[in-house]
């Protein structure tokens, strides 16, 4: 990850509503889409990869489930109502960065 770039982390319904509207930008199909958010250091403890405060989750319905085991990134844009999955970290999906500002 190139230095001051994380992937993107959500905190507001408003926030959500812009990384989506980001993501529809790029894709018109608006499909599933890396956020910075993990629980690859401890199962069950989802973190923020840019370290910003844990307040907003936009799990779909059943998530977080580790269905795969692991399961310990995620992704917005899932299912019928486009919000989040938990999912393998290997699998290949368009991302969302962010940089701090100055
Ligand atoms: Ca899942």
């Amino acid at each position: 990850m190139a230095e001051g770039l994380n992937l993107v982390s959500i905190h507001s319904p408003e926030e959500q509503k812009y990384v989506k509207f980001l993501i529809s930008n790029f894709d018109n199909n608006e499909r599933s889409t890396w956020i910075g958010y993990t629980d690859a250091q401890q199962e069950g403890l989802w973190l923020w990869s840019d370290g910003t405060q844990d307040n907003f989750q936009n799990w779909n319905r059943g998530e977080p489930n580790n269905f795969n085991q692991p399961e310990n990134c995620a992704v917005t844009n899932w299912g019928f109502f486009r919000r989040w999955n938990d999912i393998d970290c290997s699998e290949k999906f368009p991302f969302v960065c962010a940089s701090r500002k100055a």
